[in-house]
């Protein structure tokens, strides 16, 4: 058996490096890293080369996911699993795992056509302290719960469970939300790890294949100062300060270089062993910034 353990990486492609570069360092306090290579990026959430590539090359979305797995056994297997169900994938090459900086990989894409890839082995800089963009009181939590978590175009939430449910995550339905319009949204969440949620989808129709990406301080100190460069710099802030009901963390969404969300988050809980659904979130994440997909009714 083999089941993916962590959202490891992921690629974007950005239009503007530029942005990209004082906003990744001074609002989330990433650390940026520059190999001269021209067309790229690296960011640094902790000791690994990079968790997040920035490609320049002019569209403003989601380029690809990387999911990682144990080792190279778990690797073999899942390639099993997927040729067993179907579900095309092609392994990358040498080069091509040296470029994500792993030491093998393969290509899929989920059903929403969402590029999608599965690694093993991520190279790892112990040698470099992680160094944040702008001072920080504490350090993004990533370690066996990953970078964060995803939410994502699917057309077919059903083709979507089955898909990250073969890749080993859990999950179902975790809001009812009453929309102005009659309809009950019904977003579904499924994680991986100790991270309550990983990858969601089912928020309705999508002009990008994501939304958003959340990643989380260990410190709240962090969460209130990146507010308030975000509220200095008058960057859209699409749904406040709030709580959700199913991780409990404290967030809020802003826009990003490309025009979709970053969720700033802090203090999430684990995900409960049995599965709960919920009507509303504990309070705030109020609509503010309209426009980015997320004016949903979650109080
Ligand atoms: C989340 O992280 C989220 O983005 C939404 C919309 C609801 C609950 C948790
Ligand atoms: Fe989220």
């Amino acid at each position: 058996m083999s089941v993916v353990t962590e959202l490891g990486y992921l690629g974007l492609s950005v239009s503007d490096l530029a942005a990209w570069r004082a906003y990744a360092a001074e609002v989330a306090g990433m650390e940026v890293v520059d190999e001269g290579e021209g067309d790229r990026l690296y960011l640094r959430m902790d000791l690994w080369h990079h968790r997040i590539v920035l490609h320049a090359d002019g569209s403003d979305d989601l380029a690809y996911m990387g999911w990682r797995v144990a080792g190279p056994q778990e690797f073999a297997a899942m390639q099993e699993k997927l040729s067993a169900a179907e579900i095309p994938f092609t392994v990358g090459t040498e080069a091509e795992a040296r470029e994500r900086r792993v030491l093998g990989l393969l290509k899929l894409a989920d059903p929403g056509g969402n590029p999608t890839e599965i690694f093993f082995g991520p190279q790892v800089d112990t040698h470099k302290p992680f160094h944040p963009g702008r001072p920080m009181f504490g350090k993004f939590l990533t370690g066996s719960q990953g970078i964060g978590h995803c939410i994502l175009r699917q057309d077919d939430v059903e083709a979507a469970a089955q898909f990250y449910e073969l890749l080993g995550l859990r999950g179902s339905v975790e809001y009812h939300l009453h929309l102005p319009n009659g309809m009950v949204a019904q977003p579904y969440f499924m994680h991986c790890n100790e991270r309550q949620h990983s990858v969601a989808f089912g928020l309705g129709p999508m002009e990008k294949r994501i939304n958003h990406l959340m990643f989380e301080y260990t410190d709240l100190d962090d969460l209130g100062m990146a507010h308030d460069v975000v509220r200095a710099k008058k960057i859209d802030v699409a749904l406040q300060l709030g709580k959700h009901a199913n991780d409990q963390a404290l967030t809020f969404y802003c826009a990003n270089p490309s025009g979709w969300l970053w969720e700033f988050g802090w203090g999430a809980r684990q995900a409960p062993s049995q599965q709960e659904y919920y009507t509303r979130d504990i309070f705030g994440h109020g609509n503010e910034a309209a426009g980015y997909g997320m004016d949903i009714p979650l109080l």
